[in-house]
């Protein structure tokens, strides 16, 4: 078995869930921050048995569109002065980033 952790854009979750359910995939959905934006985002967990993992990765590749978004300079007041960004900078957000990770055990009680 494995546990898939995907971080999306908040927009693109609720195709992404429904495309899953429709493929018997079951996701728990949990809201989150990306630590460079400091935007919400979303992080689906998906357990699901090896010989699925492709099934479930193609599925999350199909509903998580990439797409540029200029990013205008963020202060260092109130933030981390490693993230200071001086100048608006092109970035790639949407997509999704993917962890495939090996599960020991899985219990429902
Ligand atoms: P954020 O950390 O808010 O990053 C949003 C997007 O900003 C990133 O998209 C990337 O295009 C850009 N970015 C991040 N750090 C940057 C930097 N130092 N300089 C310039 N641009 C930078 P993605 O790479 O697709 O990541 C989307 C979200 O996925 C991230 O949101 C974070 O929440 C998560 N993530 C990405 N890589 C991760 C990792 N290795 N571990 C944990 N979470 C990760």
């Amino acid at each position: 078995m494995k546990l898939i952790i995907a971080v999306v854009e908040d927009k693109d979750s609720h195709r992404l869930i429904d495309a899953l359910g429709e493929q018997d995939f079951k996701t728990t959905k949990l809201s989150s921050t990306g630590g460079f934006l400091k935007e919400g985002n979303t992080t689906l967990m998906i357990g699901c048995d090896d010989q699925n993992v492709d099934d479930a990765l193609a599925i999350i590749k199909q509903n998580s569109s990439q797409r540029e978004q200029m990013v205008a300079p963020i202060s260092p007041m109130g933030g981390n002065a490693d993230s200071y960004i001086p100048q608006p900078i092109n970035i790639e957000v949407g997509g999704a980033t993917v962890f495939v990770l090996p599960i020991e055990s899985f219990f429902q009680f």
